[in-house]
């Protein structure tokens, strides 16, 4: 027990020392079926927001409902393609964000080298306003599938809308989605792109599983709450209750 005693103490001590394990936790979470944030963190939608739906198939881990935009056409001088933004607020302390989601190439992109005057295509991503990205997809003609270190999880295969394939990446591998960041606010920006961007039926983009997680600020030089001391002593309690319930092994 003299022991035990020296542990929580020594532990107490780092804690108040500052060297608490960095910790993290999912502050925003949408698949469009369900959505949640964490306690006192808000979350708002703006911009192109129709819902698709899968039902319970599970298409390269997307399922249930989507978020697609077919809005824009750059090819046919129509109207620019509009952003879809996510922005949280009031987000907790913290050093760094991860930024997680699927994407969908839906129907006849045409990559960065496909046909005369219908590509470049791209599917551009913001972080806080900055382009991070531009994504593209050869599904009907050039050869260029760049995914910005996500990975392809379904297709090409026809799986939603017209008779052209669809994509489906996960963009959870994606080390540059992992990111320093400590400002209060931010955001996720999502459109279409390129001059040979022709939206509506020919070409849209979707979005599924979005998960934001974030690295808290580690609490230098702060005293645990009482919680905190409470769940480190009966952490310490169970693991010696457990111990001593430990039946002894015996050798055949
Ligand atoms: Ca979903
Ligand atoms: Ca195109
Ligand atoms: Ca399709």
């Amino acid at each position: 027990m003299k022991k035990l005693v020296g542990t929580i103490a020594a532990l107490g001590l780092a804690a108040a020392a500052g060297s608490a394990i960095a910790s993290t936790t999912v502050v925003y979470q949408n698949d469009f079926d369900t959505s949640s944030t964490a306690a006192g963190v808000t979350a708002a939608v703006a911009g192109p927001q129709a819902i698709g739906g899968f039902g319970v198939t599970n298409y390269g881990g997307v399922t249930g409902s989507f978020l697609y935009n077919d809005t824009g056409n750059n090819y046919g001088g129509g109207p620019a393609p509009q952003m879809t933004t996510f922005t949280l607020s009031n987000l907790p302390s913290h050093t760094a964000l991860d930024v997680d989601f699927h994407l969908m190439f839906i129907d006849s992109w045409d990559s960065t080298n496909g046909g005369a005057g219908v590509s470049p295509d791209y599917l551009e991503i913001y972080l806080d306003g900055v382009l991070w990205g531009q994504l593209t997809a050869a599904n009907t003609s050039g050869t260029t599938n760049d995914f910005a270190g996500g990975t392809q999880t379904f297709g090409p295969g026809n799986f939603v809308y017209n008779g052209y394939s669809d994509r489906i990446v996960d963009m959870s591998g994606a080390s540059g989605l992992t990111f320093a960041h400590t400002a209060s606010t931010f955001t996720l920006g999502i459109r279409a792109g390129g001059t040979g961007w022709q939206g509506g039926a020919d070409e849209s983009w979707g979005i599924d599983n979005i998960k934001v997680t974030a690295t808290l600020r580690d609490q230098t030089g702060a005293i645990p709450e009482p919680g905190t001391w409470a769940l480190m002593i009966l952490g310490f309690g169970s693991a010696g209750a457990a111990l001593r319930r430990r039946p002894a092994v015996s050798v055949a």
